[in-house]
């Protein structure tokens, strides 16, 4: 694997107007229900506040027992929990990711993806897109951990992901927040740089498993 370019330590990776971001620290959803209900309001007219989105998505603080529904596991695969559907403006999931479970490096589609860690720890590796014809191996830009409570920020624009949970013993669930929702993305082989389309599917829909498993 080829060396990182740059090496970070502390993520979350966001871009700076993000960190920026000047909101009212005080709208701090305590429960999904209020993350949700917020997130509402905020997409109730055609324009969001991307900004505004992440400070509510990085104050929530909610309790294992309302991820319960969406906390499902297998083993050969991370699995996509769908816990509303943003009247086709957003999606919000649940990911849950068993020990060493791991995506492929993708895109996002050109939508705005917003991950924020609930248990455990997740690594990711952000890559630059391809930019030859010829096959050569990808390009790392940065990696980094996200802990507990922590939220990244990615685009098409910033480049291209894998996320991994790094732990052999202990699984990991993260909340995303996709922005709008995308059913299909491109993934990247590391080797070659080569990209093939790719489905994206939900193992659960609003707690009950669909036909995809
Ligand atoms: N984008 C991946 C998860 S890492 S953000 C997915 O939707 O499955
Ligand atoms: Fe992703």
């Amino acid at each position: 694997m080829s060396e990182p370019l740059v090496q970070t330590s502390n993520l979350p990776l966001i871009p700076k107007q993000i960190f920026d971001a000047n909101y009212p620290q005080s709208i701090q959803p305590k429960t999904l229900t209020e993350l949700i209900e917020l997130l509402y309001e905020a997409f109730a007219s055609n324009e969001v506040n991307i900004d505004y989105v992440y400070t509510i998505m990085n104050n929530y603080k909610g309790t294992e027992k309302e991820w319960a529904p969406f906390r499902k596991f297998q083993p050969d695969r991370y699995t996509r929990n769908l816990v509303d559907g943003g009247n086709g403006k957003f999606n919000l999931m649940i990911l849950c990711w068993a020990e060493s479970q791991g995506s492929s490096i993708h895109n996002h589609t050109n939508s705005h993806c917003m991950m924020k860690c609930l248990q455990g720890k997740l690594i990711e590796t952000r890559y630059a897109w391809p930019t030859v014809e010829q096959e050569e191996p990808m390009h790392i830009l940065s990696r980094g951990e996200l802990a507990e409570g922590q939220v990244a920020y990615i685009n098409d624009a910033i480049g291209l992901h894998r996320v991994e949970n790094p732990s052999h013993t202990e699984t990991a669930v993260t909340l995303h927040l996709y922005i709008p929702p995308y059913d299909h993305c491109n993934v990247f082989d590391e080797r070659t740089s080569r990209t093939n389309e790719s489905n994206v599917t939900f193992y659960s829909i609003g707690g009950q498993l669909t036909a995809n498993q």
